[in-house]
């Protein structure tokens, strides 16, 4: 009995091969299918290689006929074929499916190391994994600029607020976030630039629930600005006050909130800023450097005072952002400003995407180069190259 092989690129294609080769008393006594890689990084090529023989006895008893047996063996040695071809192009679908699951724990593994929250990283990876596109590319740079997409499009920025102020403008937060200082920012640019083209009538009033005197340092950036300050501790006075500044373009409302566990407090300053008509945004004031969880809780604690917009302040004190980007994500608070020192005017930009994107750690792509989002809209509020009025705490 004599063995031969034969290879072609599917069972069909083999047997019709074989057949033509041998003639048509041939039996197949193997299969085997080859996957063969052509080219690193390419995909894999399938080959079928077939054993055949032929015996003589078939050759004798088979003359002059078609072997009836050998025929249908042939059809079910077809079917089984074909499974295989399936079996081979499943095979594929799954190793390209592992390939980009491997590239996404790549992606996860750089967002942790950003300290986003675990669940802000499971569901972007869950996109990225239902994402079509990437089933057919396993392409890194292309993962990373959707991955960039993805936290765009969750980062939300007031920008309906940072072009047009509104009249009134209350700062809210834990103590020691940064309130004043940035009350003092915000005074400084538009009350006191330069360009006096730019300036508008400015008024600060602080919530003092305390009567503790923390107002000096308010007011010593007032004086050097020649803008009012003025402390109130009543709906009526706050009323007062406003009415009085009737005319001012704006009007800036720090407060002062000593230990953030006290309810009393809460109600109070409630009671108070409930005289605060509908041009009035209540901005929350958190740190950069908080931890997410007390930031969460903060923002849950102030929710109560209708806060539409956010301001992080000492992007300065930490270089990792994500935890901050998972937070203002979830509760979808869309950010105004952002303090970068404490430089008062200079260290005060409007929040932008951009900013954000810029300060993430591990990517290979050019967040410049990418072209989704509101990128561009981080204009300084003031050239940088203006003399500071004073270096933090208003000590000139
Ligand atoms: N590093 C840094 N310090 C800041 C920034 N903004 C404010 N500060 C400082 O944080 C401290 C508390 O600021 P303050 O405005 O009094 O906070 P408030 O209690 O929320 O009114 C002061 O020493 C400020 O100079 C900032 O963007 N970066
Ligand atoms: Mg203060």
């Amino acid at each position: 009995m004599e063995f031969f092989t034969v290879k072609a690129p599917t069972y069909e294609a083999a047997v019709r091969k074989m057949r033509e080769q041998y003639g048509d008393f041939v039996k197949i006594h193997s299969k085997k299918i080859i996957n063969k890689r052509r080219f690193p990084g390419f995909s894999l090529h399938t080959e079928v290689e077939l054993t055949g023989y032929i015996s003589n006895s078939d050759v004798n008893s088979g003359i002059g006929g078609v072997n009836q047996r050998e025929n249908s063996r042939i059809n079910v040695e077809e079917l089984l074929s074909e499974l295989d071809t399936v079996k081979s192009q499943l095979a594929l679908k799954e190793e390209n499916r592992q390939r980009k699951q491997s590239l996404i724990e790549k992606i996860g593994k750089t967002l942790q190391k950003n300290d986003f929250s675990p669940e802000y990283i499971n569901d972007l990876c869950n996109r990225l994994m239902d994402d079509e596109e990437l089933v057919s590319k396993n392409d890194l740079l292309l993962l990373e600029s959707k991955t960039l997409g993805f936290i765009a499009d969750s980062i939300k920025i007031d920008t309906a607020a940072q072009k047009s102020i509104p009249k009134i403008l209350v700062l809210m937060g834990p103590t020691g976030v940064g309130k004043t200082t940035t009350i003092a920012k915000i005074a400084a640019i538009h009350g006191f630039s330069h360009n006096s083209s730019h300036n508008k009538k400015v008024a600060i009033v602080t919530i003092d629930n305390y009567r503790i005197g923390a107002r000096n340092q308010i007011e010593t950036f007032g004086d050097i600005m020649s803008i009012p300050v003025t402390t109130v501790n009543s709906p009526l006075a706050l009323d007062g006050f406003i009415k009085e500044h009737a005319d001012s373009d704006l009007i800036l409302i720090d407060t002062i909130g000593k230990s953030p566990k006290d309810q009393d407090i809460y109600d109070e300053m409630q009671r108070i800023l409930s005289v605060c008509a509908s041009n009035t945004k209540f901005c929350l004031t958190l740190s950069a450097s908080m931890k997410s969880t007390d930031m969460i809780k903060t923002i849950d604690r102030f929710l109560s005072f209708r806060i539409s917009s956010i301001i992080l302040t000492k992007f300065d004190e930490t270089e990792i952002l994500g935890n901050i980007i998972s937070v203002i994500s979830r509760k979808q608070l869309p950010v105004l400003y952002i303090t970068t020192g404490q430089k008062v005017p200079q260290d005060l930009i409007y929040a932008s995407k951009g900013f954000f994107l810029r300060t993430l750690k591990g990517f290979a792509v050019d967040v410049d180069q990418l072209t989704f989002g509101e990128f561009g809209a981080e204009k300084p509020s003031i050239d940088p190259a203006d003399n500071s009025i004073f270096d933090g705490d208003g000590q000139g």
